[in-house]
């Protein structure tokens, strides 16, 4: 349970998407601070143990969602996002099952969105002193797909896009069209204009990058085109809702 500045009690739901995490899972949800209400761990299809793993795990917080077919991690978080708000969250972040993110950055994560500054806040590893951390084709290539997105997006100021450290509102999460986001590693962007769509305000809290023993199934050029998709397609939703002078759900 969070409050916020208001000193509501808010509750937290973190989820977790995982796909052949048997080594890094448990630490993963070991590490997540006693504040967060609600993990909802989301295994797609991993060919491995990690099913059995997530169920092994004795943390009572911890619910698993199964799904049979691996569909990527974009549907993954959106099946997690369904539960959480199932489960009354009143705001849910997104860690990776990688022990990717530093748990301690998780309030900085969240506060923007508890606080109600943002609907939706989103890490930003590049604005970290540590940012060489990241490999270098990594952050050169997240560092254009940021700038790709925000010029769709109208916020020139957007960076680190494909951060997946993140926090969104319950309300601004049941505006957002979940079946339609894109199923794989372009999810971040589409969710991002998805969520500029409805006018919902953004923040990009810095977090620190983690790069240790994990292996990413990511690879920048396989994700270029996808991405570049996704983008196009997102520039012409907005073309076609300015001619049609549509109204933004969530704008102020
Ligand atoms: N459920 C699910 N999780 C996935 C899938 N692909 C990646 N993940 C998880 O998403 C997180 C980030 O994936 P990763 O490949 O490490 O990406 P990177 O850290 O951005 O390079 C990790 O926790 C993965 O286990 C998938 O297809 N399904
Ligand atoms: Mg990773």
């Amino acid at each position: 349970m969070v409050h916020s500045a208001l000193n509501e009690r808010k509750t937290l739901a973190v989820v977790v998407p995982a796909y052949c995490e048997t080594k890094l899972l448990p630490e993963t949800i070991a590490s997540i601070p006693d504040f967060v209400d609600h993990i909802v761990v989301v295994d797609d299809g991993s060919p491995d143990r990690t099913f059995e793993v997530a169920r092994r795990l004795e943390d009572p917080r911890v619910e698993v969602i199964r799904l049979g077919f691996n569909y990527g991690v974009g549907r993954a978080i959106s099946r997690g996002y369904e539960h959480a708000l199932q489960l009354g969250a009143d705001v849910i972040a997104v860690m990776a099952a990688d022990n990717q993110m530093d748990p301690d950055d998780l309030l900085k994560v969240v506060e923007p969105v508890v606080d109600e500054q943002a609907d939706y806040a989103k890490g930003n590893r590049l604005a970290h002193p540590e940012s060489e951390q990241m490999p270098a084709l990594r952050r050169f290539g997240t560092r254009l797909l940021g700038r790709m997105t925000g010029m769709v997006c109208g916020l020139p100021e957007l960076d680190d896009s494909q951060c997946g450290y993140t926090a969104i509102s319950a309300e601004a999460l049941r505006y957002v069209p979940l079946h339609k986001l894109y199923p794989s590693y372009g999810y971040p962007n589409d969710l991002i204009l998805r969520l500029r769509e409805l006018g919902a305000t953004i923040e990009q809290p810095v977090v620190r990058p983690v790069y240790a023993t994990e292996q990413s199934g990511l690879r920048i050029p396989a994700v270029i085109v996808p991405i570049s998709g996704i983008l196009l397609r997102g520039a012409l939703r907005r073309l076609r809702n300015r001619l049609a002078g549509r109204h933004k759900l969530l704008a102020a």
